[in-house]
Protein backbone atom coordinates (compact mmCIF):
# COMPACT_ATOMS: atom_id res chain seq x y z
CA UNK A 1 0.00 0.00 0.00
CA UNK A 2 1.27 3.12 -1.08
CA UNK A 3 0.48 6.46 1.05
CA UNK A 4 1.50 9.91 0.53
CA UNK A 5 2.13 11.73 3.97
CA UNK A 6 1.10 15.55 3.97
CA UNK A 7 0.13 17.89 6.99
CA UNK A 8 0.12 21.52 8.09
CA UNK A 9 -1.64 22.73 5.05
CA UNK A 10 -2.39 25.92 7.64
CA UNK A 11 -5.65 26.42 4.13
CA UNK A 12 -6.08 30.40 5.12
CA UNK A 13 -2.53 31.53 6.57
CA UNK A 14 -1.11 34.99 6.46
CA UNK A 15 2.67 35.71 7.28
CA UNK A 16 3.61 38.77 7.48
CA UNK A 17 0.30 39.85 6.98
CA UNK A 18 0.51 38.60 3.52
CA UNK A 19 -2.22 36.25 2.31
CA UNK A 20 -1.17 32.65 1.29
CA UNK A 21 -3.90 31.78 -0.54
CA UNK A 22 -2.72 32.31 -3.92
CA UNK A 23 0.32 30.22 -2.83
CA UNK A 24 -1.48 27.31 -1.36
CA UNK A 25 -3.87 26.42 -4.08
CA UNK A 26 -0.88 26.79 -6.19
CA UNK A 27 1.08 23.95 -4.05
CA UNK A 28 -2.23 22.09 -3.88
CA UNK A 29 -2.24 21.58 -7.82
CA UNK A 30 1.50 20.51 -7.21
CA UNK A 31 0.41 17.56 -4.83
CA UNK A 32 -2.36 16.52 -6.94
CA UNK A 33 0.33 16.49 -10.00
CA UNK A 34 2.16 14.58 -7.72
CA UNK A 35 -0.86 12.35 -6.49
CA UNK A 36 -1.60 11.65 -10.06
CA UNK A 37 2.17 10.10 -11.04
CA UNK A 38 2.38 8.36 -7.72
CA UNK A 39 -0.96 6.55 -7.42
CA UNK A 40 -0.82 6.18 -4.11
CA UNK A 41 -3.53 4.22 -2.26
CA UNK A 42 -4.20 7.07 0.59
CA UNK A 43 -3.68 10.17 1.33
CA UNK A 44 -2.72 10.99 4.84
CA UNK A 45 -3.13 14.80 6.03
CA UNK A 46 -1.89 15.03 9.69
CA UNK A 47 -3.19 18.14 11.31
CA UNK A 48 -3.09 21.98 10.96
CA UNK A 49 -5.61 21.94 7.81
CA UNK A 50 -6.19 25.19 8.47
CA UNK A 51 -5.10 28.01 10.10
CA UNK A 52 -7.60 29.23 12.00
CA UNK A 53 -10.29 27.46 14.14
CA UNK A 54 -12.38 29.45 11.97
CA UNK A 55 -11.13 29.83 8.71
CA UNK A 56 -12.22 32.60 6.47
CA UNK A 57 -14.21 31.73 3.20
CA UNK A 58 -12.02 31.52 0.55
CA UNK A 59 -10.10 28.60 2.70
CA UNK A 60 -12.86 26.68 2.99
CA UNK A 61 -13.64 26.74 -0.46
CA UNK A 62 -9.74 25.89 -1.32
CA UNK A 63 -9.99 22.92 0.65
CA UNK A 64 -13.12 21.78 -0.35
CA UNK A 65 -12.32 22.11 -4.10
CA UNK A 66 -8.99 19.60 -3.04
CA UNK A 67 -10.96 17.10 -1.37
CA UNK A 68 -13.09 16.74 -3.78
CA UNK A 69 -10.40 16.82 -6.44
CA UNK A 70 -8.87 13.68 -4.23
CA UNK A 71 -12.51 12.11 -3.83
CA UNK A 72 -12.61 11.76 -7.73
CA UNK A 73 -8.64 9.31 -7.49
CA UNK A 74 -9.24 6.13 -6.25
CA UNK A 75 -7.81 6.22 -2.89
CA UNK A 76 -8.66 6.96 0.41
CA UNK A 77 -8.01 9.92 2.39
CA UNK A 78 -7.32 10.47 6.32
CA UNK A 79 -7.08 13.55 8.17
CA UNK A 80 -7.01 14.51 11.44
CA UNK A 81 -7.39 17.74 13.60
CA UNK A 82 -4.21 19.85 15.04
CA UNK A 83 -4.25 22.40 17.35
CA UNK A 84 -4.73 24.82 14.83
CA UNK A 85 -8.19 23.14 13.60
CA UNK A 86 -11.83 23.35 15.23
CA UNK A 87 -12.02 19.41 15.88
CA UNK A 88 -15.59 20.37 16.04
CA UNK A 89 -15.84 22.32 12.88
CA UNK A 90 -13.31 20.26 10.84
CA UNK A 91 -15.41 17.03 11.55
CA UNK A 92 -18.64 18.08 9.78
CA UNK A 93 -20.09 15.86 7.28
CA UNK A 94 -17.56 13.30 8.34
CA UNK A 95 -19.72 10.65 9.18
CA UNK A 96 -21.41 10.85 5.81
CA UNK A 97 -18.01 11.08 4.00
CA UNK A 98 -16.57 8.14 5.21
CA UNK A 99 -18.82 6.43 2.63
CA UNK A 100 -16.80 8.40 0.00
CA UNK A 101 -13.27 6.90 1.30
CA UNK A 102 -12.41 10.34 3.55
CA UNK A 103 -12.18 9.66 7.16
CA UNK A 104 -11.84 12.67 9.15
CA UNK A 105 -10.70 11.84 13.31
CA UNK A 106 -14.05 12.38 14.95
CA UNK A 107 -13.31 14.90 18.42
CA UNK A 108 -11.15 12.98 20.89
CA UNK A 109 -13.67 10.96 22.76
CA UNK A 110 -11.41 8.36 24.19
CA UNK A 111 -10.85 4.53 22.79
CA UNK A 112 -10.48 5.23 19.04
CA UNK A 113 -11.11 2.63 16.71
CA UNK A 114 -9.13 1.95 13.53
CA UNK A 115 -10.43 2.38 9.47
CA UNK A 116 -9.02 -0.93 8.75
CA UNK A 117 -8.01 -1.04 4.64
CA UNK A 118 -6.53 -4.21 3.14
CA UNK A 119 -4.36 -4.88 -0.02
CA UNK A 120 -2.30 -7.98 -1.05
CA UNK A 121 -0.48 -8.64 2.38
CA UNK A 122 -3.36 -8.12 4.36
CA UNK A 123 -5.32 -5.59 6.59
CA UNK A 124 -3.79 -2.04 7.52
CA UNK A 125 -5.11 -0.20 10.16
CA UNK A 126 -4.92 3.44 10.58
CA UNK A 127 -5.75 4.91 13.47
CA UNK A 128 -6.70 8.86 13.22
CA UNK A 129 -5.44 10.37 16.54
CA UNK A 130 -6.22 14.14 16.52
CA UNK A 131 -4.21 16.77 18.42
CA UNK A 132 -4.66 16.05 22.40
CA UNK A 133 -4.20 17.54 25.19
CA UNK A 134 -3.69 16.42 29.05
CA UNK A 135 -6.65 18.12 29.73
CA UNK A 136 -9.12 15.96 27.04
CA UNK A 137 -7.37 12.44 28.42
CA UNK A 138 -8.02 12.74 31.98
CA UNK A 139 -11.88 13.58 31.22
CA UNK A 140 -12.40 10.92 28.71
CA UNK A 141 -11.02 8.38 31.15
CA UNK A 142 -11.98 9.68 34.21
CA UNK A 143 -11.61 6.50 35.96
CA UNK A 144 -8.26 6.32 35.68
CA UNK A 145 -7.91 9.04 38.55
CA UNK A 146 -5.38 10.98 36.69
CA UNK A 147 -4.63 14.74 38.03
CA UNK A 148 -3.47 17.33 36.57
CA UNK A 149 0.80 16.36 36.48
CA UNK A 150 -0.43 13.65 33.47
CA UNK A 151 1.96 15.19 31.08
CA UNK A 152 1.80 15.28 27.24
CA UNK A 153 3.87 12.28 27.10
CA UNK A 154 1.71 9.90 29.57
CA UNK A 155 -1.62 11.58 27.74
CA UNK A 156 -0.69 10.15 24.15
CA UNK A 157 0.67 6.99 26.14
CA UNK A 158 -2.90 6.70 27.23
CA UNK A 159 -4.30 7.30 24.44
CA UNK A 160 -2.18 4.83 22.29
CA UNK A 161 -2.85 1.93 24.74
CA UNK A 162 -6.83 2.14 25.07
CA UNK A 163 -6.19 1.94 20.91
CA UNK A 164 -5.37 -2.03 21.53
CA UNK A 165 -3.53 -2.01 19.02
CA UNK A 166 -2.46 -5.41 17.66
CA UNK A 167 1.35 -5.96 16.55
CA UNK A 168 1.05 -8.81 15.01
CA UNK A 169 -0.93 -6.62 12.26
CA UNK A 170 0.07 -3.67 10.17
CA UNK A 171 -0.31 -0.41 12.26
CA UNK A 172 -0.08 3.08 10.82
CA UNK A 173 -1.17 6.15 13.23
CA UNK A 174 -1.94 10.01 12.04
CA UNK A 175 -0.88 11.87 14.69
CA UNK A 176 -0.63 15.90 15.94
CA UNK A 177 2.08 16.84 18.45
CA UNK A 178 5.69 17.62 19.58
CA UNK A 179 7.58 14.72 19.62
CA UNK A 180 10.86 15.12 21.56
CA UNK A 181 14.17 15.84 19.48
CA UNK A 182 12.42 17.05 16.63
CA UNK A 183 13.90 20.63 15.23
CA UNK A 184 11.33 23.61 15.38
CA UNK A 185 10.73 26.29 13.31
CA UNK A 186 9.28 29.85 13.82
CA UNK A 187 5.75 29.49 12.06
CA UNK A 188 4.76 26.97 15.01
CA UNK A 189 2.23 27.59 17.54
CA UNK A 190 4.75 28.96 19.95
CA UNK A 191 5.37 25.63 22.25
CA UNK A 192 5.16 25.18 25.66
CA UNK A 193 7.80 26.88 28.27
CA UNK A 194 10.39 24.33 28.93
CA UNK A 195 8.75 21.43 26.52
CA UNK A 196 5.99 20.16 28.58
CA UNK A 197 4.00 19.77 25.49
CA UNK A 198 6.52 16.85 24.28
CA UNK A 199 5.86 13.45 23.31
CA UNK A 200 8.67 10.51 23.89
CA UNK A 201 8.95 8.74 20.43
CA UNK A 202 8.85 5.39 21.94
CA UNK A 203 5.02 6.16 22.50
CA UNK A 204 4.69 5.29 18.74
CA UNK A 205 6.75 2.20 18.91
CA UNK A 206 4.11 -0.46 18.38
CA UNK A 207 2.58 1.39 14.85
CA UNK A 208 4.13 0.36 11.34
CA UNK A 209 4.60 4.29 10.24
CA UNK A 210 3.78 7.40 12.45
CA UNK A 211 2.31 10.05 9.79
CA UNK A 212 3.18 13.31 12.58
CA UNK A 213 2.38 16.59 12.06
CA UNK A 214 2.86 19.98 13.99
CA UNK A 215 6.66 20.67 13.02
CA UNK A 216 6.94 22.16 9.98
CA UNK A 217 10.28 21.11 8.63
CA UNK A 218 10.69 17.50 7.10
CA UNK A 219 12.13 15.18 9.37
CA UNK A 220 11.93 11.36 10.49
CA UNK A 221 12.24 11.29 14.52
CA UNK A 222 15.36 8.24 15.85
CA UNK A 223 14.29 6.32 12.53
CA UNK A 224 12.61 6.62 9.18
CA UNK A 225 9.01 5.82 9.95
CA UNK A 226 8.01 8.10 12.51
CA UNK A 227 8.01 10.92 10.95
CA UNK A 228 7.01 14.45 10.27
CA UNK A 229 6.34 15.30 6.16
CA UNK A 230 6.83 19.55 7.22
CA UNK A 231 4.66 21.99 5.74
CA UNK A 232 3.93 22.10 1.69
CA UNK A 233 4.88 25.62 1.69
CA UNK A 234 7.41 28.17 3.69
CA UNK A 235 5.44 30.48 6.35
CA UNK A 236 8.58 32.11 8.17
CA UNK A 237 11.98 33.01 7.34
CA UNK A 238 13.47 30.39 9.76
CA UNK A 239 12.53 28.10 6.46
CA UNK A 240 14.20 29.93 4.04
CA UNK A 241 16.60 26.78 4.09
CA UNK A 242 13.86 24.00 3.87
CA UNK A 243 13.43 21.94 1.20
CA UNK A 244 9.42 21.38 0.80
CA UNK A 245 8.23 18.24 0.07
CA UNK A 246 5.56 15.38 0.78
CA UNK A 247 6.46 11.73 1.56
CA UNK A 248 5.75 8.93 -0.25
CA UNK A 249 5.37 5.81 2.23
CA UNK A 250 5.02 2.08 0.79
CA UNK A 251 3.76 -0.68 2.89
CA UNK A 252 4.63 -4.27 1.93
CA UNK A 253 4.33 -7.24 4.47
CA UNK A 254 4.83 -6.45 7.89
CA UNK A 255 8.30 -4.94 8.42
CA UNK A 256 9.04 -4.07 5.10
CA UNK A 257 8.53 -0.14 4.57
CA UNK A 258 9.67 2.04 2.35
CA UNK A 259 9.95 6.17 3.16
CA UNK A 260 10.66 8.46 0.34
CA UNK A 261 10.59 12.48 -0.53
CA UNK A 262 9.24 14.49 -3.81
CA UNK A 263 10.21 17.90 -3.76
CA UNK A 264 8.10 20.75 -3.55
CA UNK A 265 8.60 23.95 -5.82
CA UNK A 266 6.41 26.96 -4.73
CA UNK A 267 4.71 29.76 -6.58
CA UNK A 268 7.22 32.15 -5.07
CA UNK A 269 10.17 31.57 -2.52
CA UNK A 270 10.86 32.93 0.63
CA UNK A 271 14.38 33.98 1.33
CA UNK A 272 17.03 37.10 3.09
CA UNK A 273 18.76 39.82 1.21
CA UNK A 274 21.58 41.15 2.72
CA UNK A 275 23.80 44.28 2.21
CA UNK A 276 23.96 48.15 1.72
CA UNK A 277 20.58 49.99 0.21
CA UNK A 278 22.43 50.85 -2.87
CA UNK A 279 23.88 47.52 -3.67
CA UNK A 280 20.51 45.88 -2.74
CA UNK A 281 18.36 48.33 -4.58
CA UNK A 282 20.71 48.08 -8.07
CA UNK A 283 20.70 44.52 -8.37
CA UNK A 284 17.65 45.20 -10.21
CA UNK A 285 16.73 41.46 -9.78
CA UNK A 286 13.05 42.04 -10.21
CA UNK A 287 11.52 38.90 -8.23
CA UNK A 288 7.82 38.20 -6.90
CA UNK A 289 9.77 36.17 -3.75
CA UNK A 290 8.71 36.70 -0.50
CA UNK A 291 11.97 38.70 0.86
CA UNK A 292 13.19 39.96 3.94
CA UNK A 293 15.58 42.95 3.47
CA UNK A 294 18.39 43.64 5.77
CA UNK A 295 20.26 46.73 5.07
CA UNK A 296 23.41 47.04 6.69
CA UNK A 297 24.01 50.81 6.04
CA UNK A 298 24.88 52.35 9.56
CA UNK A 299 22.19 55.06 9.26
CA UNK A 300 18.85 53.95 7.93
CA UNK A 301 18.06 54.96 4.71
CA UNK A 302 14.54 57.52 4.12
CA UNK A 303 11.44 55.77 2.08
CA UNK A 304 13.81 52.10 1.71
CA UNK A 305 10.75 50.05 1.19
CA UNK A 306 8.97 52.29 -0.71
CA UNK A 307 12.03 52.33 -3.16
CA UNK A 308 12.32 48.55 -2.66
CA UNK A 309 9.01 47.76 -3.37
CA UNK A 310 9.63 48.48 -7.03
CA UNK A 311 12.08 45.38 -7.16
CA UNK A 312 10.57 43.08 -4.62
CA UNK A 313 7.40 44.00 -4.91
CA UNK A 314 6.24 41.49 -2.11
CA UNK A 315 9.05 42.52 0.42
CA UNK A 316 7.81 41.54 3.77
CA UNK A 317 10.03 42.62 6.00
CA UNK A 318 12.36 45.29 6.13
CA UNK A 319 15.51 45.93 8.30
CA UNK A 320 16.61 49.34 8.01
CA UNK A 321 19.60 50.73 9.16
CA UNK A 322 22.53 48.39 10.25
CA UNK A 323 23.93 48.28 13.89
CA UNK A 324 23.14 51.60 14.98
CA UNK A 325 19.27 51.09 14.48
CA UNK A 326 17.23 48.06 14.86
CA UNK A 327 14.25 49.55 12.51
CA UNK A 328 12.21 46.56 11.50
CA UNK A 329 8.97 47.51 9.74
CA UNK A 330 6.79 44.86 7.97
CA UNK A 331 5.65 45.83 4.70
CA UNK A 332 1.85 45.99 5.98
CA UNK A 333 3.01 47.68 9.27
CA UNK A 334 4.47 50.48 6.60
CA UNK A 335 1.00 50.22 4.34
CA UNK A 336 -0.93 51.01 8.61
CA UNK A 337 1.41 53.46 8.85
CA UNK A 338 0.40 55.80 5.93
CA UNK A 339 -3.17 55.21 6.68
CA UNK A 340 -2.41 56.88 10.12
CA UNK A 341 -2.92 60.28 10.79
CA UNK A 342 0.29 62.30 11.69
CA UNK A 343 -1.28 62.57 15.78
CA UNK A 344 -1.34 59.06 15.90
CA UNK A 345 1.99 58.15 13.93
CA UNK A 346 3.94 60.12 16.65
CA UNK A 347 1.45 58.69 19.45
CA UNK A 348 2.78 55.64 18.66
CA UNK A 349 6.19 56.21 17.92
CA UNK A 350 6.18 58.27 21.53
CA UNK A 351 4.28 55.41 23.59
CA UNK A 352 6.24 52.54 21.79
CA UNK A 353 9.20 53.75 21.25
CA UNK A 354 10.42 56.44 24.05
CA UNK A 355 8.02 55.30 26.11
CA UNK A 356 5.86 58.45 26.49
CA UNK A 357 2.48 58.66 27.08
CA UNK A 358 1.51 62.34 26.47
CA UNK A 359 -0.43 64.47 29.04
CA UNK A 360 -3.56 66.70 27.83
CA UNK A 361 -1.57 69.46 27.49
CA UNK A 362 1.39 68.29 25.12
CA UNK A 363 -1.23 66.64 23.16
CA UNK A 364 -2.98 69.53 22.50
CA UNK A 365 0.57 71.79 22.02
CA UNK A 366 1.17 68.85 19.45
CA UNK A 367 -2.48 68.66 17.55
CA UNK A 368 -1.88 72.79 17.54
CA UNK A 369 1.67 71.87 15.44
CA UNK A 370 -0.04 69.13 13.63
CA UNK A 371 -2.63 71.98 12.37
CA UNK A 372 -0.27 74.40 11.19
CA UNK A 373 1.24 71.76 9.06
CA UNK A 374 -0.57 69.61 7.66
CA UNK A 375 -3.90 71.86 7.89
CA UNK A 376 -7.05 71.53 10.37
CA UNK A 377 -8.05 67.93 8.40
CA UNK A 378 -5.75 66.76 11.98
CA UNK A 379 -7.11 68.63 14.13
CA UNK A 380 -8.99 65.85 15.74
CA UNK A 381 -7.83 62.48 16.61
MN1 LIG B 1 1.12 23.52 12.13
Amino acid sequence: MKLIHLSDLHIGKKVNGFSMIEDQKFILIKILGIIEEVKPDGVIIAGDIYDKGIPPAEAVTLFDDFLYKLSEKELKVFIISGNHDSAERLSFGSRIMSGNNIFISPVFKGKIAPVTCSDDYGDINFYLLPFIKPIDVRRRFGEMGLDSSLSYSDAVRIAVDKMEVDPAQRNVIVTHQFVIGAEKSDSEEPCSVGGTDEVSADVFDIFDYTALGHIHGPQSIGKDTIRYCGTPLKYSFSEEHHQKSVTVVELKEKGNITVETIDLCPKREMRTIEGKFEDVYSMNLYTEDYVQVNLTDDEPTPNALRKLRGVYPNIMILKNGGRSHNFILTAVEEEKLVQDSPLEIVEKFLRDDEKVILTDEKMKYLKEIISEIWGAKYETD
